[in-house]
């Protein structure tokens, strides 16, 4: 027979009430997003290889909302995935994540007690576990889009997962991750520049990172120095995460969708923001043109001037900003 997509609605964990692209198989239905690649999203059940069971339903309305549901995980990331996807067609044009149009496929409910997430470029899979209670599934839209994009710098850049290219490697995650979250514009999802900040991850409310100022999360470098390479990848991230907040938003204090920022410069300069529109567009053009492999924090203040020169011109107020943002993070 033929698949028909159909129009599912799911109760998220994490985003409310959300629409669902689902797939009409025999009596019911699968989660298969036949609009975006025909991405599945599968059900590990506590397992932690192959891809255990598709999820299926026979009503086509998925999960309570709730961590006690084994539905409600793989409804937050379909929901995750399909979000990415539409940013990166309605930002980059990009038919997603290696640009061919091919889906990536979500596994759920990954190990015990796991309190991760992670891309495997071997399956081009991205894997969720449920967290410390197995009732706080890691798949707020910011980590899904944070995961999937690591399928993104895999198939462009392909930044070394060490040193300072590694740094460049997450906070592309993070700066991707953030943009989907602002990109899905719901009323629970409004978009901030914290990291993991509705999965509890700590288990005191407090996010895994925070753009801003990035310091913060106890471990992260704010501002690059020769040693910043030594640091796990997840903390010299910071120091791009940094880049970002200051080159969209600026330097100083700021309240976006509810939030408060204080984001400092390592010299005390004043950075004035050219809005994530632009920045993103900044790092994307960087990320899949100028940057390689072994493209370091020197390197990626030069791609992105050159980005941005493309973008805007050798006289722009982008490109100045790109510097005076590079700037306020020591990067020289
Ligand atoms: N959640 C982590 C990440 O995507 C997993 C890892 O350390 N690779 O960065
Ligand atoms: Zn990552
Ligand atoms: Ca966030």
């Amino acid at each position: 027979y033929e698949e028909i997509e159909t129009a599912g609605v799911g109760n998220s964990q994490y985003s409310g009430k959300v629409d669902l692209t689902t797939t009409a198989s025999g009596s019911g239905f699968e989660l298969t997003d036949g609009d975006r690649g025909g991405h599945k999203t599968y059900d590990l059940n506590q397992g932690s290889s192959g891809t255990g069971s598709l999820v299926t339903d026979d009503d086509d309305t998925w999960g309570d909302g709730t961590g006690d549901d084994r539905q409600t995980a793989a409804v937050d990331a379909h929901y995750g995935a399909a979000l990415t996807w539409d940013f990166y067609k309605s930002a980059f044009g990009r038919d997603g994540i290696a640009g061919d149009g091919k889906a990536a496929y979500s596994r759920v409910h990954y190990g015990n007690a796991y309190v991760n997430a992670f891309w495997d470029d071997s399956c081009f899979c991205m894997t969720y576990g449920d967290g410390a209670d197995n009732k706080s599934a890691l798949t707020a839209v910011d980590v899904a889009g944070h995961e999937m994009s690591h399928g993104l710098t895999a198939s462009t850049a392909d930044l070394n997962y060490s040193g300072e290219s590694g740094g460049l490697n997450e906070a592309t995650s993070d700066i991707f991750g953030t943009a989907v979250e602002f990109f899905a514009d719901n009323t629970t999802d409004a978009g901030d520049y914290l990291i993991g900040e509705k999965i509890d991850i700590n288990g005191d409310g407090s996010p895994l990172r925070y753009m801003d100022e990035p310091s913060k999360d106890g471990g992260s470098a704010d501002y690059w120095d020769s040693s910043v390479g030594n640091l796990d990848v997840h903390y010299s991230s910071g120091v791009a995460n940094h880049f970002f907040y200051l080159l969209a938003e600026g330097s100083g204090a700021k309240t976006i969708n509810g939030v408060d920022y204080d984001s400092p410069t390592a010299d005390g300069s004043t950075v004035t923001g050219i809005g994530r529109d632009k920045a993103v567009q900044i790092w994307y053009k960087a990320l899949s043109e100028y940057m390689t492999s072994t493209t370091d924090y020197a390197d990626a203040r030069t791609a992105t001037e050159q980005a941005a020169t493309d973008l805007y011109g050798a006289d722009s107020a982008e490109l100045e900003a790109v510097d005076a943002a590079w700037n306020g993070v020591n990067v020289k």
